[in-house]
């Protein structure tokens, strides 16, 4: 399996709902490694350039406005097949359909409030990782545990 960096976003309902506990929990629960955090302000040029793939749809400008409405978590995750686990972690784009056990569907009921970004694929982790962070700001860093969450550490 490859070792792949994904970035979470704990969006600015889930700071205010006092959820970002929680949420890093359950992705540091399944075993993932955190390398990157930081508690930031997301001005108007970021959110543009991190949701580019989305400028011109009707919903691009309530998602700026909503990703920089309040402070948010940056979180790079690291781990084996990170993206797609982190992925179902959070649950799909709208609350309402998400499954019961994600994040998205225990905590969420709109597609316009629905508490985290994940990257969506490893070239995205990348991407968005570059985004948020500088190289210096990563921590490469390994845990006793690993050997018990990877066959292969
Ligand atoms: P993010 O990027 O926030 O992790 O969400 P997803 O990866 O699950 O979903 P996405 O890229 O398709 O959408 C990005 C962001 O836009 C909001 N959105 C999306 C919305 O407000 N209305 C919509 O119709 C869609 C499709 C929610 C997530």
């Amino acid at each position: 399996m490859a070792t792949e960096r994904t970035l979470v976003l704990v969006k600015p309902d889930a700071m205010q709902r006092g959820l970002a506990g929680t949420i890093l929990q359950r992705l540091e629960n399944r075993g993932l490694r955190l390398i990157g955090l930081k508690l930031m302000q997301v001005e108007t040029d970021l959110a543009r350039r991190h949701y580019a793939e989305h400028e011109g749809k009707p919903f691009f400008a309530g998602l700026v406005e909503y990703i920089t409405s309040s402070p948010i978590i940056a979180a790079v995750f690291e781990g084996d097949s990170a993206t797609g686990a982190v992925r179902n972690s959070v649950g799909s784009t709208n609350p309402s359909q998400a499954a019961a056990g994600t994040i998205r569907g225990d905590f969420g009921l709109e597609v316009g409030r629905n508490l985290v970004h994940a990257s969506d694929s490893p070239e995205s982790g990348e991407r968005e990782t570059a985004l948020f962070f500088t190289p210096e700001e990563l921590v490469a860093w390994s845990r006793d545990t690993d050997r018990w969450i990877s066959e292969d550490a």
